[in-house]
């Protein structure tokens, strides 16, 4: 790892300097993203800050390894594996969602060569239908609108749950700021939902799902354009279906040295 650190970090140290020189930053810009940084830091914002300008780069080297289903953006909400119970049903929401739109998520796990993996596990989170991250905003307890699901024998999988909505970066934070009022752009992604799969043998996959003609689709803040998983519009007795299947690659083996 060091010797990763010691490969990396001058090159990233040289890329700044360049960019300094290159629009001759003043000390009072210098001061000004110091302040900005000190902020992003003390608003709690510094994962999601990270994961909207960074996050999308590293699934994109990690995707030149994959065969299987391609990874996409964690985001700055999974919170920890201690905030996952496992769901046989469906994903605990809040009192107050009771009447929100009903979901359902299925779909089947299977190797890069369709074999269905039995057993194999999903971390599944999303955000209330008002748009918020249990555990992250406004109080609300970490159990809503996440949960660990286990293939059966065919490597199927299938919960309820609530529809989340797009989800708008806090605009009076540093980093819907920085987005918003000073690059010009917007700070929404599309609705999605999340999901961690593990499985014996096979190489972990983060991706997320997004649903066909989604406000946002395709014009995400966090630049991640590996929307394999636009699920198409399928409604079941009243429940919007979300089929979501993986294809996971082969653990990675990394040569010896
Ligand atoms: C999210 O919900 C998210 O998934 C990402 C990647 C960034 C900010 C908020
Ligand atoms: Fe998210």
């Amino acid at each position: 790892m060091s010797d990763r650190v010691k490969e990396v970090v001058p090159d990233l140290i040289y890329a700044i300097r360049s960019t300094l020189k290159k629009h001759g930053v003043t000390f009072e810009e210098y001061g000004a993203a110091m302040q900005y940084l000190i902020r992003v830091q003390e608003t709690g914002e510094a994962p999601l800050f990270v994961d909207a300008f960074f996050n999308a780069t590293i699934v994109e080297i990690d995707n030149e390894t994959r065969k299987g289903t391609q990874a996409d953006i964690q985001g700055p909400y999974y919170l920890n594996s201690e905030a996952y119970q496992i769901i046989s049903e469906r994903l605990p929401h809040r009192p107050i969602d009771e009447n929100a739109q009903d979901m359902v998520i299925r779909g089947q796990i299977t190797d890069t060569d369709g074999n269905p993996l039995a057993g194999a596990e999903l971390d599944i989170w999303h955000s209330t239908p008002d748009g918020l991250y249990s555990g992250v905003h406004d109080g609300i307890d970490a159990k809503y609108c996440r949960g660990r699901v286990i293939t059966d024998a065919q490597g199927r999988y299938s919960v309820k749950s609530k529809l989340p909505v797009p989800y708008q970066i806090p605009n009076q934070g540093p980093t819907g700021e920085l987005l918003e009022q000073h690059l010009g752009r917007h700070s929404w992604r599309p609705a999605h939902i999340h999901f961690w799969v593990r499985a014996d043998g096979r190489r972990d996959l983060i991706n997320q799902a997004y649903f066909e003609n989604g406000e946002w689709v395709g014009d995400d803040c966090c630049e991640t354009d590996h929307l394999d998983l636009v699920v198409p519009e399928l409604i079941e007795n009243g429940a919007r279906v979300m089929e979501v299947s993986f294809a996971l690659d082969p653990v990675l083996v990394v040569a010896a040295e």
